[in-house]
């Protein structure tokens, strides 16, 4: 009918800069709101045309975008999109938004500290000393230091670019691996993860999840990096084989790991918290008040421009804009 809003489904909190930029606009069901999701899905399910995605743990794959029939953009906030099954959004002429490059240098002063943190030693000082056992002993020297290793980056995107500049500067050198060398990118690229596990001392993943790379850090890899061995995951969980890097961290087949990302977080393996020689990040890669109020403004911005007739902003590879019906 003339003059009705275009109904929007929210998933995930109801953050203010989001929910305020769509009520706006739009006729906003919020599922986090509802007492009843399912019911709620039923009963909106026909009308809705847009999903503004909040939260990576509700997939949003093809039985959930098939009960909604009038689905034509799906806004998901994060850079990352392997919760939602853009190949059947693409299939279904329904187009997905990610939230890049806002992000970028965000995420990447965070993979810098966790890898500082990680090498370094720099929470299990502190921790000695906030537990009073500084008066009795030094901190013992970190077994490990920046100065004598080489950085093995899988997944050389925005992202990677960005931590790669960040690594320059502190004077250590850079190899990456990805499927294809990257245009643009001087750095030595290794088309094989093994190959390049065994030449380095160090991998920084920070590559998209999904089925594509799943456990794609598995024993193998972990066996060649070696005993002097650093891993830190920027990524998802889902990159690494999760018991066998416990297994590798308890055996000492490598030294230790920063993750900022796990399997089932916000569940952590409790073999990983018992770890002295692990850096634990709650998922912060992006996690400024800052960083996040741009993400939250471009899932906003994406649905207004679709709304407005008006190409979204940034639509994922897989669903190219104008969509395919
Ligand atoms: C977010 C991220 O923290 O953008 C991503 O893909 O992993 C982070 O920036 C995450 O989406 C929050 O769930």
């Amino acid at each position: 009918m003339a003059g009705e809003k275009t109904e929007v489904l929210l998933v995930g909190p109801l953050k203010p800069r989001i929910v305020d930029g769509l009520s706006a606009v739009f006729t906003l069901h919020k599922l986090a709101a509802a007492k009843d999701g399912e019911a709620l899905i039923n009963e909106v399910g026909p009308r809705v045309r847009g999903i503004a995605s909040c939260l990576t743990s509700t997939r949003i794959d093809g039985p959930f975008m098939s009960r909604l029939p009038k689905l034509e953009i799906v806004s998901s906030f994060g850079v990352g999109y392997d919760h939602i099954d853009a190949k059947w959004a693409g299939e279904h002429g329904v187009v997905v938004t990610n939230t890049p490059e806002v992000l970028n240098e965000e995420v990447a002063d965070t993979a810098l500290g966790l890898l500082l943190a990680t090498v370094r030693e720099l929470p299990q000082s502190e921790r000695h000393l906030r537990a009073g056992k500084w008066p009795q002993a030094p901190y013992p020297l970190s077994r490990a230091t920046l100065r004598d290793r080489t950085i093995g980056i899988v997944g050389m995107g925005r992202i990677g670019q960005a931590i790669a500049r960040r690594i320059d500067a502190f004077g250590v050198p850079v190899v990456y691996h990805s499927r294809n060398p990257q245009k643009d990118v001087a750095y030595r690229h290794y088309p094989n993860l093994v190959e390049m596990a065994r030449d380095v001392d160090t991998l920084m993943l920070i590559l998209p999840g999904g089925a594509a790379t799943k456990n794609i850090v598995n024993a193998e890899v972990l066996k060649a990096l070696g005993p002097n061995g650093i891993v830190i995951n920027m990524a998802r969980g889902s990159v690494i084989d999760e018991p066998a890097l416990i297994k590798a961290l308890q055996d000492k087949t490598i030294l230790s790991a920063g993750l900022d990302v796990f399997v089932n977080e916000p569940q952590v393996p409790a073999e990983l918290i018992a770890m002295e020689n692990v850096v634990l990040f709650p998922h912060v890669g992006s996690g400024s008040v800052y960083t996040r109020n741009k993400m939250d403004q471009l899932v906003v911005d994406n649905l207004l421009a679709w709304n407005a007739g008006k190409p979204p902003l940034t639509p994922v590879p897989e669903t190219p804009w104008p969509v395919r019906k």
